[in-house]
């Protein structure tokens, strides 16, 4: 049986990725699955979602990291079983978010490759979308924008900038790359953005899928 590909939508805070994340996952149903991170529901999640919404409680930025990663290896034995039963799993954030928002922190210590360790072994998107927004304060005046942590424009702006260090780091950004795709959707609608992720999926579903899994 064909397994069935990892499809990853990554970005900042409000650009869009579970509305396109949702929209997807309907376009590919029932043979799918939607995954996303971080899964508050988990014990894990519940704990990470306390940290972004409530000020007053504090962690250790090592210990945020960790939690994050630890949520993504709850779910890695499931994720793997749905691609081997042939389900195309539509992922709402993963690794990258994990990387580039705790290296943003400039925690001493915390670099791109200590942020990386707790998730290598994961597997690897196949197709990964990057939600770009040139302008921030376009997805800044969206519902909901500021009221967790980490929501103020001027932490995006490094998280954005992490987001590439760790592009270039393993995806051999900006060569070209079959994986990697960045969209820039910046005052585009939410039909546009929708359409353009499905030709590529297309494309790529068009495709001979890999056989076996590549791992971070
Ligand atoms: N985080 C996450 C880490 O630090 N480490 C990690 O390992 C991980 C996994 C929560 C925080 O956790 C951090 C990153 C985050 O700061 P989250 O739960 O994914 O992560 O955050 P959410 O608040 O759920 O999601 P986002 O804020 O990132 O929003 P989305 O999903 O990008 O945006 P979406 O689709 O909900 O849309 C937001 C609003 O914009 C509108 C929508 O209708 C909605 O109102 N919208 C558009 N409007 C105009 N034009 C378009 N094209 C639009 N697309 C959407
Ligand atoms: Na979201």
């Amino acid at each position: 049986m064909k397994r069935g590909l990892l499809i990853l939508i990554e970005g900042l805070d409000r650009t869009g990725k579970t509305t396109q994340t949702t929209l997807l996952f309907e376009k590919l149903k029932p043979n799918a699955k939607l995954i996303k991170f971080p899964d508050r529901t988990t014990c894990i999640g519940q704990l990470i979602d306390k940290y972004l919404t409530e000020n007053d409680f504090e962690l250790p930025d090592q210990s945020v990291h960790l939690l994050f990663s630890a949520n993504r290896w709850e779910l890695s034995q499931e994720l793997q079983r749905y691609l081997l039963a042939g389900k195309h799993v539509v992922m709402d954030r993963y690794v990258y978010s994990g990387i580039a928002y705790s290296s943003a922190k400039e925690t001493s210590g915390m670099d791109l490759e200590w942020c990386l360790r707790p998730d290598k072994g994961l597997i690897k998107p196949d197709l990964l979308f990057f939600l770009l927004n040139e302008d921030p304060s376009d997805t800044s005046s969206r519902r909901g924008f500021g009221n967790e942590r980490y929501e103020t424009l001027q932490f995006q702006d490094k998280v954005k900038d992490q987001f590439f260090n760790v592009f270039r780091a393993l995806e051999n950004y900006p060569k070209p790359n079959d994986r990697l795709r960045v969209l820039n959707v910046a005052n585009c609608s939410i039909e546009k953005v929708a359409q353009e992720i499905w030709s590529i999926v297309q494309e790529k579903l068009a495709k001979e899928p890999p056989s076996e899994f590549t791992f971070f």
